[in-house]
């Protein structure tokens, strides 16, 4: 059986690359990503990770990869049980290797996807019970058959959800805790959802809808005040963060760690 939703105690993250200004971006930047303060910015997440309490494992740059420090991506790990995924993105498929090494440290099994399955962890929500996956131009079926034989044994419900123009799943949504969803008005229907209950970030404010929960508190980028008020209303306790270089490479909140 599946653990009830237990608050993070540790977070795989890894450091941003001199190679960043290279990392795959759909957006079109207006200004060219400036690699100095994305480390900066970096920094301040996983500080404000480890202010939380939160053990932090960094792991090092890894300059020939660009996009290696959007960890989520490279595995699904609950419940001690670790998917090493096989990321959608060619440029990204080296990335995963150490961080199986890592992985391989806390968790009792490790199973690695191979091809033609793909899947990136970006796509990948767990939300108590039920983990739900998006079917995207990064995660193919077959990924979602692979996550479903992994997980399922667990106790685990996995639900698919099949996307258009969105990267990951989680781009749109993202957990509060273990029966509530933070969502994008205007992407996945929320129906997809039920029976979380649901917050809805306004659809101008999609890029909020990333956010990181743990507990009562929530980490969100800076520059959302309808999504953050509303986060606060709600009682939680939000840790705003300046995330614009990030973003320049379609990267945000979850996809810079693995928590557990
Ligand atoms: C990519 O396109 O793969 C990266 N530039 C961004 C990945 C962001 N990952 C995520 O949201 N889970």
């Amino acid at each position: 059986m599946h653990s009830a939703h237990l608050v993070p105690t540790q977070a795989i993250v890894r450091a941003i690359p001199n190679s960043f200004s290279h990392a795959i971006t759909h957006n079109v930047p207006t200004a060219p990503i400036n690699v100095e303060l994305a480390k900066k910015q970096h920094r301040q997440y996983v500080d404000t990770l480890r202010s939380l309490g939160l053990t932090i494992v960094e792991l090092p740059a890894q300059e020939q990869l660009p996009d290696s420090c959007f960890v989520e991506d490279t595995a699904v790990f609950l419940d001690k049980v670790a998917l090493i995924t096989m990321p959608g993105a060619l440029s990204r498929r080296a990335e995963t290797q150490s961080v199986r090494e890592v992985l391989s440290g806390y968790a009792t099994s490790v199973t690695e996807m191979t091809l033609p399955a793909t899947l990136d962890g970006g796509d990948c929500m767990r939300v108590g019970p039920r983990i739900y996956v998006g079917l995207s131009a990064r995660t193919n079926q077959d990924g979602i058959t692979l996550l479903k034989n992994t997980f399922a044994p667990l106790g685990f419900q996995v639900i698919s959800v099949p996307l258009t123009d969105i990267l990951h799943l989680k781009c749109v949504v993202s957990p509060l805790g273990s029966n509530r969803i933070l969502l994008a008005e205007g992407t996945v229907a929320p129906r997809c959802f039920e029976p979380n209950e649901i917050v809805f970030a306004p659809k101008e404010e999609q890029y909020a809808a990333n956010c990181i929960s743990i507990g009562n508190d929530v980490i969100m980028p800076a520059g959302f005040p309808i999504t953050q008020r509303r986060l606060q209303w709600e009682g939680y306790k939000v840790h705003a963060l300046d995330m614009s270089e990030i973003r320049k490479a379609d990267g945000s909140m979850t996809c810079s760690s693995i928590l557990f």
